[in-house]
């Protein structure tokens, strides 16, 4: 399990390298060039400047999240080709500074939904929260609603460009169902994954979030059986996972340590947190730990000791604590990410030690 830490880079965070640097086990940063809208040409010097930034605080820049998909190619319209062209182009370009995995998903018009981002907690801190009754408002009004608290960051997938076009991109998917994006993805993936063995870089689609359709939406990557049937549209390593506990634990009949054994060797990236699940349909983003909601996060830990995992890892989000909600972005803070590295190197180191007594 090598240890890693999301940056949205100088200027687009509230952490520093330079604190980051002084978390335990930190070995990289996982990163992006987060001003690219999906589908936008990333410039080869503006990739290196990054990994060497990177490098130069002593961690490698061996992990990127994300590389968005534009729409055409989810949609699969006519020009779907030129994009993926230059998603190619990325790839190889990533690749020639030492990239080994990309992060992405598949997600129509929202990668991610919540419904409060500063949600109270008994305890005075405050997260992430999802109201299920809320997330039925009109795509507009709920848009308002989360952004009327947001923080002055820009969040991926609510970039305003994007937004401002919602109810286009709402019309651009009537007609795409769970089936047509499924065979999209496929499309996607026989064209980059080639060249991806190729260059010896992994892709990890990042499960969907929530993980259920939303506005009628369909959503591909959610369960077992679609994890399942996702794996084999490429059979091929380099077709892989970032599996998100968060995300599909906010599901409570997923039963993440049964995936983790079952898909293992294509897992690439690991995203772990802990979310509550509430009888009707809520959630709220907690602490790593596992007795704090209804993510079984140790049984998670055990089970990748087990598989001797070698994947990156990383503290999904955090809750904002100790006042950092003022300037911190939504479940990226500092303090709670850190505790959760912690954490989580705690249960792998007791789990090491357990293993050892054994041999
Ligand atoms: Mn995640």
């Amino acid at each position: 399990m090598k240890m890693t830490w999301r940056w949205y880079g100088v200027g687009n965070d509230s952490v520093t390298l330079e604190q980051i640097r002084q978390i335990p086990g930190v070995e990289g940063i996982v990163w992006s060039l987060h001003d690219k809208l999906a589908g936008e040409v990333w410039e080869l010097e503006r990739i290196e400047a990054e990994a060497d930034l990177i490098r130069s605080y002593g961690f490698h820049p061996e992990v990127v999240e994300s590389v968005n998909i534009h729409d055409s190619i989810k949609i699969g319209s006519p020009e779907r080709d030129k994009y993926i062209d230059i998603y190619i182009d990325t790839i190889r370009k990533l690749a020639k500074v030492g990239v080994k995995v990309i992060c992405y998903n598949f997600m129509p018009v929202f990668d991610w939904v919540r419904t409060d981002l500063y949600n109270e907690m008994p305890d005075g801190s405050n997260a992430l929260f999802y109201d299920k009754k809320k997330a039925e408002l009109p795509p507009k009004e709920l848009i308002d609603r989360v952004l009327e608290k947001g923080s002055d960051f820009t969040m991926p997938g609510w970039e305003p460009e994007r937004l401002a076009k919602i109810e286009e991109l709402f019309d651009a998917y009537k007609g795409i169902d769970e089936e047509k994006l499924t065979e999209n993805c496929k499309y996607f993936l026989e064209r980059i994954i080639p060249v991806c063995e190729e260059c010896d870089v992994k892709m990890a689609i990042h499960p969907d979030d929530p993980p259920q359709p939303i506005y009628g939406l369909p959503r591909i990557i959610r369960s077992s059986e679609h994890i399942r049937r996702f794996l084999k549209l490429v059979d091929s390593p380099y077709n892989g996972l970032t599996l998100c506990s968060g995300s599909l634990g906010a599901s409570p009949a997923n039963d993440i340590p049964a995936m983790i054994r079952e898909f293992g060797d294509r897992i690439h990236f690991a995203h772990i947190r802990n979310v509550k699940c509430f009888d009707n349909g809520d959630f709220i983003e907690t602490s790593h730990r596992t007795s704090d909601g209804s993510v079984p996060v140790d049984k998670i830990v055990k089970a990748y000791h087990e598989i001797g995992f070698k994947g990156y890892t990383r503290p999904d989000h955090g809750r904002h604590i100790w006042g950092e909600e003022k300037f911190c972005r939504p479940g990226y803070g500092m303090y709670d990410r850190a505790l959760g590295v912690m954490y989580l190197l705690g249960l792998w180191d007791a789990y090491e030690l357990e293993r050892r007594k054994k041999v």
